[in-house]
């Protein structure tokens, strides 16, 4: 069965959405879709591959091209300007290429929130590559975040934010103010409180416990600041220095904290959720914000292992969190990670940003280019405009599917909600993969996720693979 009314009615869509995509006459454009995988499929397989979209088509349904130099906060630019002419740019930021970094993204969010004009040079983490030479020379530790500020160099995060309001004043109360001075440290101390839950194994129950309490003794201190002024943040009604301090950490507790102990820091401290939703109001934070799926696989190699508590609920919440499914259109408030509605156009975000990466998907990808090919054309189906299913793969597609869904990395591929669209589509191909059996068996899993490093994050294949500006 080839479905005709199914293909017709999507080379419609698609060259009403692109005037310019002019698709040629039906049987051509079933060879062309078709041509990597034909001659592996039988005849009786064959059929039920025939509606699956070729890449042309895909490319017809267009996604709003971001803005990345003036427009939201975006961790896809080299360039901000915020309105202003190049020419203004004093600052450099290197921070990492895959964002992962939580002392890059204070400084990153600081850049943001004060409309200040900056370059972004990114840099790669030694976890998931080697670290540039022309980085090396400029800050022989090769650590980051570096910002240089009218040709000085400056290391150290705090010392950058110092360096930043000496030279543009500071964002609400500065970084040395009395009232700020306490909240950095209660900052450092739940810090130290989720890497003694988190980073060291626990030998009985009574040691969980015990790693739990005195974390929710650090964070309920945070509620309690944020209770002593009207909020929502830290310092009153406006956002400032002091929240974005506590950001990065905060933010990876909540996600780390719920894939490796079941434990919801944003529901068990509603002070924090509420902080946390009043941050998701703000495109810039949204801008920088990663998922639980990211840190959850980012963390192990940055802090030296993380390790699970192991009860029902944990193992749950992690499988929840690795295999979906993912909560896509739960009711407002119901979203154990974010409080911002899915925007509609995030399925069309994910469905650019594979296209525009392709090629290094493609290759990078176990199977191999050609196997992968169609099988990711099946996913990416489910992404286009209209109640679309995923298509049925190639038989054995499951792996390469899966592999791809674990490494989607938020927000340096996409945004959050963008990202679980793209997740869902891959994982309801994968279990359509006929050969997958049992379904959810570790066979039809991708190659598992590296923790102790993770150079299967390779940045270089995506870099060499963009045209050159
Ligand atoms: N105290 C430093 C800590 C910076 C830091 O630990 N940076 C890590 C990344 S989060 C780093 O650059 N490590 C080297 C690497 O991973 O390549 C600061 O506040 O800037």
């Amino acid at each position: 069965m080839t479905r005709p009314g199914l293909l017709c009615c999507r080379a419609r869509r698609s060259s009403r959405l692109n005037p310019c995509l002019l698709l040629p006459p039906l049987p051509v454009r079933l060879v062309s879709g078709l041509r990597c995988w034909l001659p592996s499929l039988s005849g009786t397989t064959l059929g039920a591959f025939l509606n699956v979209l070729t890449w042309a088509e895909l490319g017809g349904f267009e996604a709003p091209e971001l803005e990345r130099i003036n427009g939201p906060t975006n961790a896809q630019a080299t360039l901000r300007l915020f309105g202003r002419p190049e020419s203004e740019v004093r600052v450099t930021l290197y921070r990492d290429h895959h964002a992962w970094c939580p002392y890059c993204q204070k400084v990153w969010l600081w850049l943001e929130e004060q409309r200040i004009p900056y370059r972004i040079r990114k840099v790669t983490m030694f976890c998931y590559g080697e670290k540039e030479r022309w980085f090396k020379q400029m800050v022989p530790s090769g650590m980051l975040p570096a910002l240089e500020l009218d040709g000085r160099m400056i290391t150290e995060s705090d010392r950058i934010l110092e360096a930043l309001e000496a030279a543009f004043g500071s964002f609400g109360a500065a970084m040395g103010d009395p009232a700020v001075l306490p909240l950095r440290q209660l900052e450092r101390l739940l810090f130290r409180a989720w890497c003694q839950w988190l980073c060291a194994p626990s030998r009985s129950a009574a040691e969980e416990d015990s790693g739990r309490s005195q974390f929710q003794r650090f964070a309920s201190a945070m509620e309690q600041a944020l209770r002593a002024t009207p909020g929502p943040f830290l310092l009153g009604p406006g956002v400032s220095t002091a929240d974005l301090v506590f950001v990065p950490y905060v933010e990876r507790m909540a996600a780390s904290l719920a894939y490796y102990k079941g434990f919801g820091l944003r529901q068990e401290h509603p002070g924090i959720g509420a902080w946390f939703a009043a941050l998701e109001q703000r495109s810039t934070y949204l801008g920088t914000q990663s998922d639980f799926h990211t840190h959850a696989h980012d963390l192990p190699p940055q802090m030296g292992g993380c390790y699970a508590s192991g009860s029902q609920a944990q193992a749950a919440m992690a499988a929840r969190i690795d295999q979906g499914p993912w909560p896509i259109g739960t009711p407002a408030g119901s979203d154990p990670e974010t409080s911002q509605v899915e925007p509609r156009d995030s399925a069309l975000i994910a469905l650019a940003r594979v296209l525009k990466h392709r090629q290094p998907i493609l290759e990078r990808n176990p199977l191999g280019s050609e196997r992968f090919d169609p099988a990711l054309r099946c996913a990416l189906a489910a992404l286009v405009p209209g109640d679309h299913q995923p298509q049925t793969p190639p038989p054995g597609s499951a792996p390469g599917l899966r592999y791809l869904r674990d490494r989607i990395s938020v927000p340096r591929d996409m945004p959050l909600h963008a990202a679980r669209r793209l997740r869902q589509a891959l994982e309801a191909t994968a279990r359509l993969d006929p050969q997958a059996s049992p379904p959810d068996g570790l066979a039809s899993q991708g190659p598992p996720i590296p923790t102790s490093h993770r150079r299967d994050q390779d940045p270089r294949p995506f870099l060499e693979a963009l045209p050159r500006l």
